[in-house]
């Protein structure tokens, strides 16, 4: 397997690519925490900060005739994967603008059009549904890969058995992405996995499994090129565990449980910042570059959160436009 290194080009779209999702998710908790505080009810919100190294670098490899398949903390996926911020702001606070018009929200974002196939609220559901993309695929004879994120939750959830024996035993194209932050919800990976790995647990399915440190970008996207290249070239499914963690809570409205000292030294380990120091010592990028690149990111977010603010609400009636007569 040939991993090409990223060009410099390449590596700022990563660190822009990280910066967008973070900022994205602090404005989002702004926004929420603000309407909730206003009596609003805006739904739940389940933050990717601390986890955006791997959205972006998986996603950073694929086409856009490549599938994605994502979770309940899933707009860092989208947004790697190309959705447009403005639709995406605009979704998370229910107007007609959004990526599903504003009938969705955080857990139901779509856009088919870039292969983004979903968010959702169902632990483990996206798992049988990507053998769908990756079967359709095959059956067209094009090579096109699917992607599907899921937490170390999912991975002890039926469905992730059943989907990577079936795509195993047909060698279909399927890169498995388990987002490893060591809780589900308030329960921990301890309780509910008993092998070290979740990527462990390829074994049993005659697939390679690779555990990658999921809070160093370019750690995750070697992972994934081999992968993907692997399901391109038809040689079937990988399952690939990134270790990281998230800054915030499981969502807004359950508490911290976590141990500070485990939150801190997590922290310290900020892939955005991370990355920035690497940038940065090897020449890659000043300082100021990255500035210039965070400036942009929010610049464009401010944007989209105007724009958001002018945007109407959806037509109760246009719900009967997803009806089937
Ligand atoms: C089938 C199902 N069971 C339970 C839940 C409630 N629930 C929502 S998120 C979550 C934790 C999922 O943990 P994990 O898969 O590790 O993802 P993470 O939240 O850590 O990203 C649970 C149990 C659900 N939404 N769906």
């Amino acid at each position: 397997m040939t991993t090409q290194a990223p060009s410099q080009g390449e590596m700022l779209d990563l660190y822009a690519v990280m910066v967008r999702i973070r900022r994205f998710e602090l404005k989002m908790v702004e926004i929420f925490t603000t309407r909730i505080k206003n009596g609003d009810s805006p739904g739940a919100l389940h933050t990717y900060c601390g986890e955006e190294a791997v959205a972006a670098g998986v996603c950073s490899l694929l086409r856009r005739d490549d599938y994605v398949f994502s979770t309940h903390r899933g707009h860092g996926h989208a947004l790697a994967k190309g959705a447009d911020l403005r639709k995406v702001v605009a979704e998370l606070n229910g107007r007609a603008t959004g990526l599903s018009r504003g009938f969705g929200g955080s857990m139901h974002l779509y856009d088919p059009s870039i292969g983004f196939m979903g968010t959702t609220g169902v632990v483990g559901g996206n798992l049988p549904l990507c053998l769908g993309t990756a079967y359709a695929s095959v059956a067209m004879g094009k090579d096109s890969v699917t992607v599907a994120f899921f937490g170390e939750g999912a991975a002890s959830q039926g469905s992730f058995h059943e989907s990577l024996n079936m795509a195993a035993v047909m060698h279909w194209p399927i890169v498995y992405v388990c987002e490893n932050n060591l809780y589900a919800a308030t329960t921990h990976v301890s309780v509910n996995c008993p092998v070290a790995n979740v990527a462990d647990r390829a074994q049993g399915y005659g697939i390679p499994g690779v555990v990658a440190d999921g809070n160093d970008v370019l750690a995750v996207r070697d992972a994934a090129a081999a992968a993907i290249e692997r399901a391109r070239a038809g040689f079937g499914p990988t399952l690939i565990e990134c270790k990281t963690y998230r800054h915030h809570p499981h969502c807004m409205v359950i508490p911290e449980h976590r141990p500070p000292k485990e939150i801190r030294e997590w922290r310290a380990r900020d892939p955005i910042e991370l990355f920035g120091l690497k940038l940065v010592a090897e020449g890659v990028a000043t300082r100021a570059d990255l500035d210039d690149i965070e400036a942009r990111e929010v610049r464009a977010l401010e944007n989209a959160v105007e724009s958001m603010a002018e945007s109407p609400l959806p037509d109760p009636l246009a719900v009967a436009d997803f009806l089937w007569a």
